[in-house]
């Protein structure tokens, strides 16, 4: 194939500004958006490449999912619904970081070395969430598909699971469902009615929920589930998009800030649940009756979840594990280890790291700390509950129809929310209820802004820092004086900043020791503008 096409159009539309060294990120790429067109074009080229290379459908996700609005980013689908490949990351880079004259040979690199065949057939699905830049940045892909000869179906606005759904069922032929939007919140809404055809209420269990959308694509994905739904569940939509995307509000604001969501009736005792700029992580939260507020987020979910599923899996000799990050709280890998006795392994932040991990068990629950996750269930598995529930064992029938309502292909705030309403439900539990399995350690979140955050470098998970040289000292020896006190330090893969970690006995500890850390990265690794006085 001759890419004198892709070169023209780069030049004349979509020309490189910029000669910094750009990365791959946790999720693909992400910045200002008005950074982001020539990379958009090129990621439309490299969705056209990859199609091709897999004989299958890609999806391309425009969204700078929990960043603020003036920022935009890409995240690639691969055919099963994965974050995209380890190797073609590299090729994303390789491709981003050529000239515009560079293009060819940087296409023609990608197609000798995963041995192409340019002649087949290249369709890609494209998906955007609501920001406004997100448009130009969807005709910026669309272009660069069609300019290596591929075609494209525009998904418009849609929420990222939904895109990942529709990829995945689109590849299997339909085994996993139906390949289009309608077909996703079909398939959910029915998998949920038919768990709560029982009834609404048990126990201490109450069915309703003030949802805080985030002023983004998860507010309308709510509101297109409910008409599906039958009213199982009473849900009252805030930050419907009157509000500023993900300011004050969503579920990165609630879980980093510990605050409850402007925008959402100051209620006691009912539970919010709020989801993030493209609807793929979910924080659960309450205010008990003196107003004091709760957080419970992906570390909550992730042992809810695996509680329940253990039980259920009892007798089928499956293996379930959950893999965590080094954002897990202290207490929930105590308590899931300890008290349930369910096998937990550490993964680098990012899903497509857990997601690999969890491949490892028939059963894989993962979740981040900020509430991004799913459950996975490999053939194997798959094939033991269907036995068993042919053979009317009750827990196995139940699970088979827990798992349809799991969105298996990525993190999905929906489908994690039916996820944890059906637990909740089965349980006959409060929000309080639940909260009450474990305590968490008090803990702490912070940024701070360096030159360049690409000299921290981790090991272990991220829980160690190699470089700058003396940081990993200085952190050690700043924790000591803690009690229980642990804290790390990596450079995010989705913002210009270098995240803090700590949780410590108290509130007033576990905040002291994260400025404190913070102070160390800002002295170790060329901290910008004002030293780290408080959490922020
Ligand atoms: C993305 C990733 C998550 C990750 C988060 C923060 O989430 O998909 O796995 O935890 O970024 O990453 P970092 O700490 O490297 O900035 P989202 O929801 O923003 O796409």
């Amino acid at each position: 194939m001759n890419f004198t096409e892709a070169v023209r159009v780069a030049q004349e539309q979509y020309p490189k500004k910029v000669t910094k060294p750009i990365k791959y990120g946790t999720a693909g790429f992400r910045s200002r958006a008005d950074a982001l067109d020539f990379i958009m074009y090129r990621m439309g080229l490299l969705a056209g490449l990859r199609a091709r290379d897999t004989s299958s459908v890609i999806g391309v996700m425009i969204t700078a999912s929990h960043n603020p609005v003036p920022d935009n980013g890409v995240k690639l689908v691969d055919p099963m619904g994965e974050m995209l490949a380890p190797a073609w990351e590299v090729h994303a880079t390789t491709l981003v970081n050529a000239t515009d004259e560079g293009i060819a040979s940087a296409l023609e690199g990608i197609v000798s070395e995963a041995h192409i065949d340019t002649s087949k057939k290249a369709l890609v699905f494209v998906g955007r969430d609501t920001r406004p830049s997100s448009n130009r940045l969807c005709d910026a892909v669309i272009a660069g598909v069609t300019a290596v000869g591929g075609e494209f179906k525009d998904f418009g606005i849609v929420s990222t699971p939904i895109l990942h759904y529709v990829v995945t069922c689109y590849n299997d032929g339909g085994k996993y469902g139906e390949a289009t939007v309608q077909g996703y919140y079909q398939k959910i809404s029915r998998a949920f009615n038919k768990l709560r055809s029982s009834g609404t209420s048990n126990g201490n269990y109450d069915p309703v929920i003030l949802y805080d959308g985030a002023n983004g694509v998860g507010a309308l994905a709510m509101s297109e589930f409910l008409n599906n739904m039958k009213k199982s569940l009473n849900v009252t939509i805030f930050n419907k998009g009157e509000g500023v995307l993900n300011h004050l509000c969503g579920a990165d604001y609630v879980k980093v800030q510990q605050k409850w969501p402007e925008g959402v009736p100051k209620t006691q005792n009912v539970r919010c649940v709020s989801v993030d700029g493209d609807a793929d992580r979910v924080i659960y939260s309450y205010l008990d009756s003196d107003g004091k507020f709760y957080m419970l987020d992906g570390d909550k979910i992730a042992t809810l979840v695996a509680g329940y599923l253990q039980e259920l899996v009892k007798g089928l000799q499956l293996k379930l594990g959950l893999v965590q990050t080094a954002y897990a709280n202290g207490a929930s890998t105590a308590y899931i280890t300890e008290k349930l006795g369910v096998p937990v392994a550490c993964a680098k932040t990012g899903v497509k790291h857990l997601h690999h991990m969890a491949l490892e068990f028939n059963i894989g629950v993962y979740f981040e700390a900020n509430g991004h996750g799913t459950v996975i269930f490999s053939k194997t598995a798959r094939e033991a509950i269907e036995t068993a529930a042919q053979a009317k064992n009750n827990s196995a029938e139940k699970l088979s129809q827990v798992l349809d309502v799991i969105n298996e292909t990525v993190g999905d705030a929906i489908s994690d929310m039916l996820l944890v309403e059906t637990v909740l439900h089965a349980r006959g539990w409060s929000v309080s209820d639940w909260n009450d399995a474990y305590t968490d350690l008090p803990n702490r979140q912070m940024k701070v802004t360096v030159a360049d955050r690409a000299v921290i470098t981790t090991t272990d998970a991220e829980r160690v820092c190699v470089t700058p040289e003396g940081l990993q000292n200085t952190i050690n020896k700043i924790v000591k004086a803690f009690l229980k006190g642990r804290s790390f330090v990596r450079p995010s893969g989705t913002e210009d900043i270098v995240r803090i970690y700590a949780e410590a006995s108290t509130q007033e500890e576990a905040d002291n020791l994260a400025i404190q850390v913070a102070c160390a990265v800002y002295e170790h690794a060329g901290g910008i503008g004002d030293r780290p006085k408080a959490p922020c």
